[in-house]
């Protein structure tokens, strides 16, 4: 497990490199969800790739930027997950990005994730690993130091609902709006990375993608999105459940690009979720 991590640190060095200097722009192609590549994508998908092709451990690596898993070491035992830059949209408008992992043994599944770690690309740029802890490090030149520990409390004040909100489900626009009516604050950058470190480094919160009229399933994926941030925040002490009230991480999946509506929080406004979902 140390060397993975250890190749997502040299991941994380060379990408924020390349967000600094690389030309922005379109590459030709498009990923399996469809969405257009940007040249960043592709080049820190790349990146990921060669970092983890150095870890024996590793067996299959799955991309959000790649349609099939590659299996990159037959004698590995694990299974890694990524998202090599989730929200590249945001880059040429100098907002925060991110890279996310998931670390699975066996298969790739939510009960079988075993460790997660995301990379925030911003002002700084600091590095979250979800082991038996969530430790928050940050970039110091060449070396990531550690911060601390993150900690969600009962209740905070942040709400990040995302999603068209045309197609919002009523129950679902009810419970936004509840939040909004107790004085919560908007913060929703349109970067799942940053929108959720924020409410945990903040203590608390509530970020919601739901599943909406246009997109029933919603549009974050399980293996390299929803599920590695799923762990980050029950070992936070957070919640982490879908639109029935499940835990994200007690889902399966079948095609690894599969999505599910996602709410990730501190208790007081996961039961909220529960509670205007259970009514629907
Ligand atoms: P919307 C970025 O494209 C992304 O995949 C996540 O980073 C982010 O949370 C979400 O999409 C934003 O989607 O529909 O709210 O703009």
């Amino acid at each position: 497990m140390t060397e993975i991590i250890e190749a997502i640190k040299r991941s994380a060095i060379r990408i924020r490199k390349a967000i600094n200097e690389e030309e922005l722009g379109y590459a030709q192609s498009a990923n399996s969800s469809g969405e257009q590549q940007l040249k960043l994508d592709v080049l820190s998908d790349t990146i990921i790739e060669e970092e983890l092709a150095r870890a024996s451990s590793v067996k299959t690596i799955a991309s959000e930027e790649k349609s099939d898993p590659v299996t990159i070491n037959e004698s590995g035992k694990y299974l890694v997950g990524y998202d090599p830059l989730d929200g590249s949209s945001l880059v040429d408008v100098n907002l925060s990005v991110g890279s996310i992992f998931g670390i699975y043994e066996g298969s790739f599944s939510g009960p079988n994730l075993v460790a997660s770690a995301y990379v925030v690309y911003g002002p700084r740029t600091e590095l979250v690993v979800a082991t038996i802890k969530a430790e928050r490090f940050r970039l110091e030149g060449e070396e990531f130091v550690f911060m601390q520990e993150l900690a969600l409390g009962d209740k905070g004040k942040l709400n990040a609902p995302g999603a068209t909100q045309k197609y919002w489900y009523p129950h679902h626009k009810e419970l936004v709006e509840s939040l909004f009516a107790e004085g919560y604050r908007l913060r929703y950058s349109g970067g799942m990375v940053p929108d959720l470190h924020q409410i945990l480094v903040k203590g608390g919160g509530l970020f919601s993608y739901p599943g909406t009229e246009d997109k029933p399933k919603g549009k974050l994926r399980k293996i390299f999105e929803v599920f590695p941030f799923a762990n980050i925040y029950e070992k936070a002490g957070g919640y982490a459940i879908d639109e029935s009230g499940r835990r994200l991480l007690e889902l399966g999946c079948g095609d690894i690009h599969e999505t599910t509506p996602c709410f990730f929080g501190s208790r007081y406004e996961i039961e909220k979720v529960k509670e205007y979902y259970e009514k629907a």
